[in-house]
């Protein structure tokens, strides 16, 4: 069987018309940078890269060391590449501007760049989120202003999760492709063409603790949910929450199922728990292009007009008829 690489997949896709001779080398500096990224998350203790980097983020949160370092890969490997005018990190409070010795490009990225890092210390699968806009800026130096675009304006999205196999998910505009990397070649090959997400699944996900906070149209849905045959939605439901976003994704483009991070009393002051720009508005992207449904409760997530570049919403995506269930229960309320 012919083996197809990241880098023929994406000239492909060149040749095709859909993307940009830049947008192309832009994706491939993204999975030079995860790739690196996927050696320092698998040598774990052996290189001394567990644990508290003894510094807060932002967002006011612990920064594991391996959150540090895989900010770093991903800010150097795009820094020199010419086709950035800048980035936004979710480590890093504003916009991270380009050398002024360096090219500068017509995208802007932002990333989440070691997802789920709750998981990390007990060797359970974390992963990278990404996202590309264009510069509406033209010439001159982003601001924050620029990056506020609403989700339905990404050119791409993706994310790698690291897993017993490292994986790379990808969309352009052009339904989402997945790609393992090979370890011994060091290149990514494409492997799952035209993931789809079933429009019907059995299977949910949420933190569950949280129950006693949540609003009453997510109460009522899990409840009937719980309910299993003899209740109302009439099928018996399974549970997962690997407690990575990416890894709770990966399962539903690759078999379907519903996520939610809803809106609770909990995070209630801060609008949600996850984040617009670095996980919300890609996996929205990459959901929809797999035919699912991705949504605040009240609202399509790639709608949203964002007002800042840390906001957090709440979060509902995956398959498409109960995504839209859930909204209906919101909108009845
Ligand atoms: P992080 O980016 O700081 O790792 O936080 C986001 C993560 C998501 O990957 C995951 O879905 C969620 O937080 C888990 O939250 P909880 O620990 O409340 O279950
Ligand atoms: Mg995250």
């Amino acid at each position: 069987m012919r083996r197809v690489t990241l880098t023929q997949f994406l000239i492909e896709q060149q040749r095709a018309g859909r993307i940009s001779p830049d947008l192309r080398l832009l994706i491939e500096v993204v999975a030079r940078a995860v790739k690196a990224i996927s050696v320092n998350v698998s040598k774990g203790a052996l290189a001394g890269v567990l644990g508290e980097a003894g510094t807060d983020n932002v967002q006011g949160e612990a920064q594991k060391k391996l959150d540090v370092i895989a900010n770093e890969i991903l800010l150097q490997a795009n820094e020199w590449g010419g086709h950035l005018a800048a980035m936004a990190s979710e480590e890093v409070e504003t916009v991270h501007q380009i050398p002024f010795d360096y090219p500068k490009g017509g995208f802007l990225l932002l990333f989440d760049p070691l997802d789920g890092s709750s998981n990390i210390d007990v060797n359970i699968s974390v992963g990278t989120i990404f996202s590309v806009l264009r510069n509406p800026a033209g010439g001159s130096e982003p601001t924050e202003a620029n990056f506020l675009q609403p989700g339905s304006e990404q050119v791409a999205a993706g994310y790698a999760v690291y897993g017993p196999s490292t994986q790379l998910v990808l969309t352009v505009g052009n339904g989402v492709h997945g790609f393992t990397l090979d370890r011994e070649m060091g290149s990514f090959v494409y492997t799952q063409p035209f993931m789809t997400i079933p429009v019907d699944t059995q299977e949910f996900a949420i933190n569950a603790s949280n129950a006693r906070f949540w609003e009453q149209p997510v109460k009522r849905y899990v409840d009937e949910m719980q309910a299993g045959k003899g209740g109302p939605l009439g099928k018996d439901y399974n549970m997962r929450w690997v407690a990575s976003m990416v890894a709770d994704v990966h399962r539903i483009l690759t078999r379907g199922g519903i996520f939610m991070y809803p809106m609770d009393e909990k995070c209630r002051a801060k609008g949600g728990k996850l984040r617009l720009m670095y996980e919300a508005n890609p996996m929205a992207m990459l959901v929809e292009q797999a035919g699912g449904a991705a949504s605040t409760g009240r609202e399509r997530i790639m709608d949203l007009k964002p007002t800042e570049l840390h906001q957090r919403v709440p979060v509902i995506l995956g398959s498409k008829n109960e995504v839209e269930r859930v909204v209906s229960y919101h909108l009845e309320a």
